[in-house]
């Protein structure tokens, strides 16, 4: 399955993940990343929005540990790629949807200003800005992610371009 832009792809990720860049991913730095992403969207840390999406990147650091052999407290690179990887390539849509659903369902909450469960152009934007991702093509990159054209990203249209991205089949960065 190993192809230089889907490896590189997963590498990025740990260095983006690895908030404390101790070379090692730990809950902590799951932690970390959602409170950041939280204070770009302004929010308090104590609003239930940002409890969401912190839950979320706890079970799926918790996910990612399990899946491991070694340590339960930490992923070295090496196991990041070896157990993200193997969700994205071998265990198929239905876990992966399990595994990532709440933490775009919580960047959804987070993002989702007129509460329609979905993103429009201008929610889009800001999720864009909130995790450190270029707004030039956000247009572009909209168009691609709305496969089915009606002007709204909904949660399964998201899911299915953070796949398809780490399959190299889509070049849409939506988790920065
Ligand atoms: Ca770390
Ligand atoms: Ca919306
Ligand atoms: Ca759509």
């Amino acid at each position: 399955m190993a192809n230089p832009v889907v490896d590189t792809r997963l590498s990025k990720r740990f260095d983006k993940w690895d908030f404390d860049r101790n070379g090692l991913l730990e809950r902590e730095d799951f932690e970390q990343e959602a409170a950041r992403i939280a204070r770009s969207f302004g929010k308090p840390s104590d609003a239930p929005e940002v409890a969401a999406l912190r839950d979320a990147f706890h079970a799926l650091f918790d996910y990612l540990a399990a899946a491991t052999e070694g340590s339960a407290s930490s992923l070295s690179r090496e196991e990041f790629e070896k157990a993200a990887g193997d969700l994205i390539y071998n265990q198929g849509e239905a876990a992966f949807n399990r595994a990532l659903g709440p933490v775009v369902s919580g960047l959804v909450g987070l993002c989702d200003k007129n509460d329609d469960g979905q993103i429009n152009g201008e929610e889009f934007q800001s999720w864009l800005t909130a995790l450190g991702l270029d707004t030039t093509s956000a247009k572009d990159a909209f168009q691609q992610v709305d496969t089915n054209g009606d002007g709204e990203l909904s949660q399964e249209e998201l899911l299915a371009a953070i796949r398809q991205y780490h399959f190299g089949q889509l070049d849409v960065e939506l988790l920065g």
